[in-house]
């Protein structure tokens, strides 16, 4: 069994609904159906039936990556992409066979599928995952495609009344050359004026917009932030440095074909994305599973860089905290490993707080080259103000463990530059598992602290430096740093600070994820 995009995601009758790309017969991509599973708070989940089959010719080579859309009178609608007996991809309309039904268990493919092939231009390939519906000055409803055109990612855009017609917009919502094919395109609404979630037709003053885009050439989900001129149907991004595709990523770790949705019972919009495997296809097979999902997130703009986004993982996680230990300004002096006795370490939540000694700040002496995790050495590598941070999921005898860290450097004009990374490279002895230093940089404001969440859960890092500005999230395969054997430490391998933490730790819950069991007579 493996799991893959998020699909759908919405919000009805009281319920979470989450459905997801599945194999129901294998470890590995391939024969694709919905999976469907429905939850009260997003962290206890009930697995309900298979939503959507391949059953027809028109998706009868997979049930591919699709969205919700609550219409106007609170009807439901579902366009999904459709991989026909050709191969071609196609855009087919389903809705809830019991529009009563909270926990809409059937759901009915509409008889004229598809509704969308690809257009002139676009190849039979190149045509997938349309978004959530918005609506237009026009009171028409508006989509968007995904694909290329040669090596350039584009968004298409299409109008529609009945989610049965639709209209091709001229032009392009936005195209990116070099950046390849475009899989599970997210457009959605942000508040600039504050951290409330728009619904995703809101539009005027305010607001900006975020095109998210899913590179199926790098396996990872880039956004960008700018303004969308919805009469033109363009999207322009604030900076073109960081155009879609090219800038800014959700998560500088394993995210993929992330998607959003608004919540209106908190409002607020929540971002899902696909944490793959970094092992190999043949151990997945042999372990019988896998991919997973990462913990739901808030997303909102950051109202202080105006320039990304922030990501925090949603409230409920909270509900499964339980005892809890704390570290008030723990001195870690330079070179030094310090054990944080919380017991157990596999399932655990992280707040904690790092700042550099004054003096060392001022002393040090400008670089010209700015750290970069990828090819930086990772935590063993020193410099006068960093790496320093945590060490999860290690053994005590530290042959297996997982560093999250900052670097700071100071450049020739004086302003300081931090990094945040997730050094993998001794995160397991095993031997087929990808071993890579993950990260980015990470905007800090002066006067800010150096703040980090971090959610272990076993094999699973999700971290977020600087209150959600820059997000981390590694998959890692610890042999021995296991269960009891999971162990905790603050660490500072810089040589010129000495770094002062505070640090709460709790234990978490499980939650449960279970069967759906409908009641008999
Ligand atoms: N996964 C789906 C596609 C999508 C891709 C197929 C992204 O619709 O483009 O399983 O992971």
């Amino acid at each position: 069994m493996a799991a893959s995009d998020p699909n759908g995601p919405v919000y009805y009758k009281e319920w979470y609904h989450f459905f997801y790309q599945y194999n129901p017969n294998d470890a590995v991509w391939g024969d694709i159906v919905w999976g469907h599973t429905v939850s009260r708070d997003m962290i206890h989940w009930l697995h309900l039936p298979l939503a959507m089959v391949p059953d027809q010719w028109y998706d009868i080579n997979g049930v591919w990556t699709g969205s919700a859309t609550i219409l106007s009178d609170g009807q439901l609608i579902m366009l999904y992409t459709g991989a026909t007996n050709e191969s071609v991809q196609v855009q087919n309309l389903a809705y809830p066979a019991d529009p009563t039904d909270p926990l809409l268990v059937n759901w009915i493919k509409y008889d004229k599928n598809p509704v969308l092939v690809p257009p002139p231009g676009i190849l039979p390939r190149d045509f997938r995952d349309p978004t959530t519906a918005m609506l237009t000055s026009e009171g028409k409803w508006r989509i968007s495609i995904g694909s290329k055109i040669n090596k350039t990612g584009i968004a298409l855009i299409y109008d529609t009344e009945d989610f049965k017609n639709f209209e091709l917009k001229k032009g392009v919502l936005r195209g990116v050359k070099g950046t390849g094919m475009w899989e599970c395109v997210d457009f959605y609404p942000v508040s600039t004026m504050d951290d409330v979630g728009l619904d995703t037709s809101a539009y005027g003053d305010g607001v900006k917009h975020v095109v998210k885009v899913s590179l199926d050439d790098d396996r990872n989900d880039y956004y960008a932030i700018g303004d969308y001129d919805e009469k033109a149907t363009k999207f322009l991004p604030d900076d073109v440095k960081n155009d879609v595709g090219i800038g800014l990523r959700y998560d500088y770790g394993n995210f993929y074909a992330s998607k959003t949705f608004f919540d209106p019972s908190k409002k607020r919009r929540i971002l899902w994305g696909w944490i793959t495997e970094y092992d190999s296809e043949c151990v997945d097979r042999t372990k019988g599973w896998a991919s997973l999902q990462g913990i739901p997130r808030t997303v909102t703009f950051d109202r202080k860089t105006r320039s990304n986004l922030i990501q925090w993982p949603v409230e409920e996680v909270n509900s499964l905290r339980m005892s809890s230990s704390e570290f008030k300004n723990l001195k870690a002096k330079p070179g030094s490993v310090v054990p944080l006795h919380v017991g157990t370490a596999t399932q655990v939540d992280i707040v904690a707080e790092f700042e550099i000694d004054k003096l060392a700040l001022e002393k040090a002496v400008p670089e010209t080259t700015d750290y970069v995790c990828r090819s930086g050495g990772g935590a063993s590598r020193r410099g006068a103000l960093g790496p320093f941070g945590l060490i999860v999921l290690a053994d005590s005898g530290l042959s297996e463990f997982t560093p999250l860290y900052f670097y700071v450097t100071k450049g020739i004009s004086g302003k300081l530059h931090t990094t945040f990374c997730s050094d993998q490279s001794r995160s397991s002895l095993a031997t087929d598992v990808n071993k890579k230093v993950l990260g980015s940089v990470v905007p800090v404001f002066n006067g800010e602290k150096l703040s980090l969440r971090v959610l272990v859960d076993h094999s699973i890092v999700e971290s977020f430096a600087q209150g959600g500005r820059t997000c981390v999230t590694s998959r890692v395969y610890p042999t021995r740093a296991i269960y009891g054997d999971a162990k905790l430490f603050l660490f500072n391998n810089a040589t010129d600070t000495t770094v002062t933490a505070s640090i709460q730790v709790w234990q978490m819950n499980s939650a449960f994820i279970r069967p759906y069991q409908p009641e008999t007579d």
